[in-house]
């Protein structure tokens, strides 16, 4: 039969003329004046010191910052920036003033190691970089150095005075919206780490994708004050940090995540909604604390990144009633949001990820017969006849609402966070005492999924679980290590030496869960 295809059911999306020569920045600030709260006054609150950034001053360092970077540096129109920061108030100005330059922002997870750095380092090729005097030190030397968002001199970047009247308009560098804004980092499907590059044209399309849901949501009476626990770097943040400024939202900024912290912040900041990954749902589930906070003015949760358990959902309706649990599905190699779970009646559909966005295509394909005799061919492909393949098992219902049942690609996700199975294989492969491995995802109630390695050792090698753990952990960011081990006695692969993952699941997975 013909593939179907299931159309957004949102009201459409109007963008700018594909050939206008604007950056995603223009966009963002020009639709601010449609922002039901004009008059919105504060942009950033830090919440570890309640430092608070208001939209005149974001404005005014965005431009400093800008004009620094271009006219001071030489930065320029399709150099790339590496950002390896922890979520603070500096990033979010940083990225504005890069994109406005057409500088290709990429930013990194701020746990990676020295080794995982230079990988992304040899990937995208940056000439600065933008680190913290915590992250600093694992970043190679850059042609044109490391650059602290944490010292004076990164404040008094974005606080020099200069006259904007003798600098009018940042001219030569306009970036137009066919350029590459921003690389991201992702598996994707298979193997390795890859930068996915992301254009102005796709940035500028989601956060008009963001706008349209936030308008089809209904009034507040109130600016909405957003609180991030997913962190910057992640597509989930780097484009909530773009709409948050392009609808006038109060976004308050935590440092370092801790569940109290987070509870506390609620209640101090009078926060309405909270954008996490399915962990923190659990832990707040879990906590025997929340009672203890003030959390009157939490309206929704905006959970993305990984699934959502079903009996979580129960749990937290029952413990938070007056709480809508929004679910979202996105992906990095899509610029982020693809559907999501819009408004109170919308999340009576429990374990939906809710309903595309606007200007959104899907289709259905059985992920068997795709390829004739070629499953793994499949999988691989991450785009098809212009198709974008998920790797995740989905349905729709018929109402338009998406479920996502399992993922079929390699991909493991730690606590939201991405792990490759093939970085960690190579690793234990280069082990002396490993004759062949392989990881594959171990369940989890709690960070939703485990890196686990099946292992084969050499004959004649004594090796036992905590020796391989340990001889990972010691190369890899803490979200990467294995934290279950099982020995075997081979590693099932097509003849053409992939590893079947589907049968390794069945052969060593299937006995431990049940
Ligand atoms: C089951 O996780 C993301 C992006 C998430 C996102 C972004 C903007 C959510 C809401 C939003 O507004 O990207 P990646 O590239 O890190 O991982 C993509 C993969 C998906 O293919 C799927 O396997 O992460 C998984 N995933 C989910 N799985 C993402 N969201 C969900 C979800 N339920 N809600």
């Amino acid at each position: 039969p013909a593939t179907k295809t299931f159309h957004s059911l949102r009201p459409p999306i109007h963008l700018p003329q594909e050939d206008a020569p604007i950056s995603v920045v223009d966009y963002v600030l020009s639709i601010r004046s449609l922002s039901r709260w004009p008059n919105s006054t504060t942009a950033l609150i830090d919440s570890a010191t309640g430092r608070r950034i208001p939209y005149s001053d974001l404005i005014r360092r965005q431009k400093s910052l800008s004009y620094y970077l271009q006219d001071v540096l030489k930065l320029s129109r399709h150099d790339v920036a590496l950002v390896i920061c922890p979520n603070c108030v500096q990033v979010p100005i940083l990225y504005l003033s890069l994109l406005s330059i057409g500088v290709v922002v990429s930013p990194g997870n701020p746990v990676s190691t020295g080794s995982e750095i230079a990988r992304l380092v040899e990937l995208s090729g940056p000439t600065i970089a933008f680190a913290t005097s915590s992250t600093a030190h694992k970043l190679p030397k850059l042609r044109l150095g490391t650059i602290l968002v944490d010292s004076p001199e990164f404040e008094s970047m974005m606080t020099h005075t200069f006259d904007l009247d003798l600098n009018p308009g940042l001219g030569p560098t306009q970036p137009s919206q066919s350029d590459v804004a921003a690389i991201l980092y992702s598996s994707g499907t298979t193997g390795r780490i890859k930068g996915v590059m992301l254009t102005h044209r796709n940035l500028i399309g989601v956060v008009a994708l963001c706008r349209s849901s936030a308008v089809a949501a209904g009034e507040r009476a109130s600016p909405p004050v957003l609180l991030y626990t997913v962190p910057l770097f992640h597509v989930f943040g780097f484009i909530y940090s773009l709409k948050s400024v392009a609808l006038m939202e109060t976004v308050v900024m935590m440092p370092r995540f801790g569940l109290d912290g987070m509870l506390k912040a609620v209640g101090e900041f009078g926060v309405t909604d909270v954008a996490m990954a399915p962990p923190v749902v659990v832990a707040m589930v879990k906590s025997g604390s929340a009672e203890r906070y003030d959390l009157s003015s939490l309206k929704s949760l905006v959970v993305g990144a990984a699934p959502l358990g079903k009996d979580v959902i129960a749990a937290f309706k029952a413990k938070f009633p007056a709480v809508e649990l929004a679910q979202g599905y996105g992906l990095t190699e899509l610029t982020g949001p693809v559907s999501r779970v819009l408004g109170p009646k919308e999340s009576k559909k429990w374990g939906s990820v809710g309903r595309l966005y606007g200007l959104l295509e899907a289709r259905i394909v059985d992920p068997e017969t795709r390829y004739v005799g070629d499953p793994e061919g499949t999988i691989d492909n991450m785009v098809i006849n212009g198709w974008l393949r998920t790797g995740d098992l989905c349905y729709f219902d018929d109402q338009g609402f998406l479920y996502v049942v399992d993922r079929l690609k390699e991909l493991i996700k730690y606590n939201g966070y991405q792990v490759a199975p093939a970085e960690l294989e190579q690793l234990l492969q280069s082990h002396p005492g490993v004759a062949d491995a392989a990881v594959i995802p171990y369940p989890d109630e709690e960070a939703g999924q485990l890196p686990f390695a099946c292992v084969l050792r050499r004959p004649g090698c004594i090796l036992d679980e905590r020796s391989v753990m340990e001889f990972v952990a010691k190369q890899v960011a803490p979200y990467k290590k294995i934290r279950r081990v099982a020995f075997v006695n081979s590693i099932p692969k097509s003849p053409a030496g992939k590893i079947l993952r589907k049968d390794l699941r069945k052969m060593v997975l299937a006995p431990l869960l049940t």
